[in-house]
């Protein structure tokens, strides 16, 4: 109920995304669409991207990690100071499934973001074949009855779900509410 009030107090407060998940999961289409780039030619990411932007009052500094195999044991080398861990998903990838469970998994049983809020996009539900959250096995986080969660169904191609400036219910309504309950602490 009302507006946090951290929102008022500090306007410019900074806040650390960090966006992991399998390889052409879409976290560099997402990021570009956050940003409102060109997302035509993007390619698997080798190292990472990391842009800022403005958002409802906050300076988000979103990282994007490449997600190729033999780029995870490097994921860790971002996961200091992150305030909300955005997990992309490919819902249409069944095959998948399993593997992009398992690393997410391994994401949340270790120490080090430990209490860090996730937000899952589900994406590409532009996809005929997409799947739906609710469809999905039993998700990683339901067994972190502790960490503040979230599943958000989106298209990062078209940018339904991943809108910074819209209201209720998409994302970026959610971040804000997160970082300002973190900050509370
Ligand atoms: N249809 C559809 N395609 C998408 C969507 N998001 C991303 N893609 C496509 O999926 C492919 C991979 O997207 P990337 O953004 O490069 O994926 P990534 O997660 O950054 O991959 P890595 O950098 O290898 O970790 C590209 O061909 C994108 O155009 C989506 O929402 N819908
Ligand atoms: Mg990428």
């Amino acid at each position: 109920p009302g507006e946090p009030a951290v929102l008022k107090q500090s306007p410019d407060q900074e806040v650390r995304l960090l966006l992991l998940g399998l390889d052409n999961a879409g976290k560099t289409t997402l990021l570009k669409q956050l940003a409102a780039e060109d997302i035509t030619h993007i390619t698997p990411t080798q190292g990472f991207n990391i842009k800022s932007m403005q958002s409802a009052g906050f300076k988000l500094n979103v990282w994007d990690i490449g997600g190729q195999r033999k780029i995870r044991p490097y994921w860790k080398n971002y996961f200091e100071n992150t305030d909300v861990l955005i997990y992309v998903i490919d819902s249409s990838d069944r095959k998948r499934f399993e593997e992009t469970s398992l690393e997410l998994s391994e994401l949340l049983d270790g120490e080090e973001l430990a209490g860090v809020p996730l937000l899952i996009f589900a994406n590409k539900q532009d996809l005929l074949t997409a799947s739906t959250p609710r469809s999905w096995p039993s998700a990683p986080p339901a067994h972190h009855p502790d960490r503040m969660w979230q599943v958000q169904a989106c298209s990062a191609v078209t940018a339904e779900g991943v809108q910074v400036e819209s209201g209720e219910g998409d994302a970026s309504a959610w971040l804000p509410r997160v970082t300002a309950s973190q900050s509370a602490l």
